[in-house]
């Protein structure tokens, strides 16, 4: 529970969370019908319904908020977020890639379905991301839905997870020694990027101001990148307990990680660093809307799995 110092500020993070959880996976679940040919549906839905903790549409829906919009002007790009999430995850696990067993504490969808249903519910999965972004915005003007485009696209694509992949793999295929720019340009694309559209589009949707946008997305990049760090932290310390994936799974294949490059003690400073930094941003917004958003940032600072 994220409790602030004022007894009527008391904001309950985890009933926050538990409730918009519950509404995101209720419109994943309707998005995805097991339909003809049913494999791939069913592999769609697999993946996509496997668990998660749903923070980038948490993200998306507490931006929208956060400028004072609804969350059901900001679930079709929840959901279209989860959905490109998702699809990066399955084929992050591909033997070409990571080659994983495990993901979310379940078999990974090429164990399940085999590498060619795989890809293709991945490519089934990052087209109705677009799809969702085009049909469930019925109604909302024309340029805010373009905009909330370009963010997604730009995240998933070169200049975002896919080159922060390619990246990623590059170094690990030369058994480079990484340096510290590259260690964050891997996780700026990879992870802040989709972070970053997230939340800018749950500010567009949810009508935030341009300025209001801007900070937002700093916020957003913060917190993508803090995410990494923690989690570089916590396979360090070996405190992470990744659902359905080996525990330092990174440290045994010999990855780099921030402990490594700065130390743990200046690994965790950097994390508090990234913290306050994030929440500097949401200073001149309404404190009882960026409620979410700053407990969000404190959830991901402080998580042990
Ligand atoms: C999007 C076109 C397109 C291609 C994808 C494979 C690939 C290119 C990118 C891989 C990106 C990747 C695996 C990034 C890791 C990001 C990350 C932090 C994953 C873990 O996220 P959590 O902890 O996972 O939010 P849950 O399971 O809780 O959703």
């Amino acid at each position: 529970v994220i409790t602030t110092t004022e007894e009527e500020n008391i904001f309950n993070f985890k009933e926050y969370e538990a409730e918009k959880v519950n509404h995101v996976n209720k419109a994943l679940d309707d998005a995805v019908p097991v339909k003809y040919p049913q494999t791939i549906h069913e592999a769609m839905r697999y993946s996509l319904l496997a668990g998660g903790k749903r923070i980038r549409p948490l993200l998306c829906i507490a931006a929208c908020e956060a400028v004072g919009g609804h969350q059901s002007a900001a679930m079709p790009a929840a959901c279209a977020v989860e959905m490109i999430h998702t699809m990066s995850l399955i084929q992050d696990d591909l033997p070409c890639m990571d080659n994983d067993d495990l993901r979310r504490g379940k078999p990974t969808n090429h164990k399940v379905y085999g590498e060619h249903v795989a890809v293709l519910a991945g490519d089934g999965l990052f087209i109705l991301a677009i799809e969702q972004m085009a049909t469930a915005t019925l109604g909302v003007p024309p340029n805010k839905v373009l905009a909330a485009v370009r963010e997604l696209t730009k995240a998933g694509g070169a200049e975002g997870l896919v080159a922060g992949q390619a990246e990623d793999l590059r170094c690990t295929g030369n058994n480079e020694i990484v340096k510290l720019e590259t260690l964050e340009y891997i996780h700026l694309h990879k992870t802040a990027a989709l972070f970053e559209a997230s939340v800018v589009m749950g500010a567009i949707f949810g009508g935030g101001r341009d300025e209001q946008v801007e900070k937002l997305r700093i916020f957003a990049r913060k917190i993508g990148l803090l995410f990494q760090v923690v989690d570089d932290i916590l396979d360090e310390t070996g405190s992470s307990e990744k659902l359905g994936k080996t525990a330092g799974k990174d440290l045994a294949t010999g990855k780099m990680t921030y402990p490594k490059l700065l130390g743990l003690e200046k690994a965790k400073e950097f994390a508090e660093k990234l913290n306050e930094e994030a929440k500097e941003q949401l200073r001149n917004f309404d404190w009882k809307k960026v409620a979410p958003l700053i407990a969000l940032a404190d959830y991901i600072t402080h998580r042990h799995y």
